[in-house]
């Protein structure tokens, strides 16, 4: 029985809005683990991981809180890592979405242990692919994509011992529909493969899953960071960076059973769910509805 290892990382000190740390308790309030538990999955919930507070700075050399962040992603970069040294599946409850620097690090450390093939999916609105030099808010939670790349500040693109951790080639996005003038020319010289909204409206979400998922095999690690403000904000209204014209319930939906079916699933981050914003944890019930998708729930006895 796979054993899922939930480990909470309440920060907002990457994003612009706080409140993003409150996220693991509105999912363990939503009945996250007895959803899991629910589908034959053995559940250890790790608790809340801790670190510095939120010292609500102004950014310094286009980084707003630098240090916090590193020391926030060490420690997640530890738990998953440990998760992964117990043989089971890292489930990182953020937190704002900086986090996932850590988390993706120490999969990407761990697909180079075992021999595996790293594909990451990033489930977004935003790029977060900015740099210092080009943030319009110095904010962390807008530059993981760039730091796993290489792309920021040493102490936060080197927690496996090697950098970049991920290739352009590796990854993903799929939701995009906000993203900064600076931050457009760097994905396009990353030449990252992005499904942004007005590709999902042209070939259905149904076409963007077969292709973002194109090319896997029995030998792949998937990783899915879950930012919830991907969801239209007409579903999720509970994030501090909302842009309307998200994908839908249904849109959502397909693509957790896409992945499912794949079987590849091996890492999930679940971020940037802003309870102070929530109406009714209405964003953190429906991320439970989408995870059990992700592991596997289905309407109708299929295959
Ligand atoms: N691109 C903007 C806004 C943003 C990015 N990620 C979130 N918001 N959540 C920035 O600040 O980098
Ligand atoms: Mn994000
Ligand atoms: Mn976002």
């Amino acid at each position: 029985m796979k054993t899922i290892s939930l480990i909470g990382a309440p920060t907002d000190v990457g994003a612009s809005v706080k409140g993003a740390s409150m996220g693991p308790d509105a999912l363990r309030v939503a009945g996250l683990a007895e959803a899991l538990q629910g589908l034959n999955l053995q559940v250890i919930d790790r608790g809340n991981l801790h670190g510095p507070a939120n010292p609500w700075q102004e950014p310094v050399n286009g980084l707003r809180h630098l240090k916090e962040a590193i020391d926030w992603n060490q420690a997640v970069y530890d738990a998953v890592e440990a998760a992964f040294k117990d043989g089971h599946f890292p489930m990182m409850l953020g937190g704002d979405h900086c986090l996932a620097i850590g988390s993706i690090s120490a999969v990407a450390a761990h697909c180079r242990r075992q021999g595996k093939k790293l594909r990451v999916l990033w489930f977004d609105a935003h790029a977060d692919s900015n740099l210092a030099t080009i943030s319009p808010t110095g904010n962390i939670h807008g530059m993981p994509v760039a730091c796993l790349m290489g792309h920021g500040p040493k102490e936060l693109i080197d927690y496996a011992g090697f950098t970049p951790a991920i290739q352009p080639s590796d990854i993903r996005q799929i939701g995009i529909r906000s993203v900064d003038e600076g931050e457009k020319k760097f994905i396009h010289e990353l030449n990252i493969q992005v499904y942004d909204m007005r590709y999902i409206d042209e070939y259905g979400m149904r076409n963007v899953m077969s292709s973002a998922l194109a090319g896997l095999d029995a030998n792949t690690h998937l990783h899915v960071s879950f930012d919830i403000d991907c969801l239209d904000p007409s579903i999720a209204p509970g994030v501090g960076t909302a842009v309307m014209g998200g994908p839908t319930y249904r849109e959502a939906q397909l693509c957790m059973e896409m992945i499912a079916d794949t079987g590849l699933l091996g890492s999930l981050d679940v971020v940037e769910l802003n309870p102070a914003l929530d109406v009714r944890n209405q964003s953190a019930t429906l991320a439970v509805d989408l995870i059990e998708s992700l592991f596997g729930k289905s309407t109708l006895v299929r295959n």
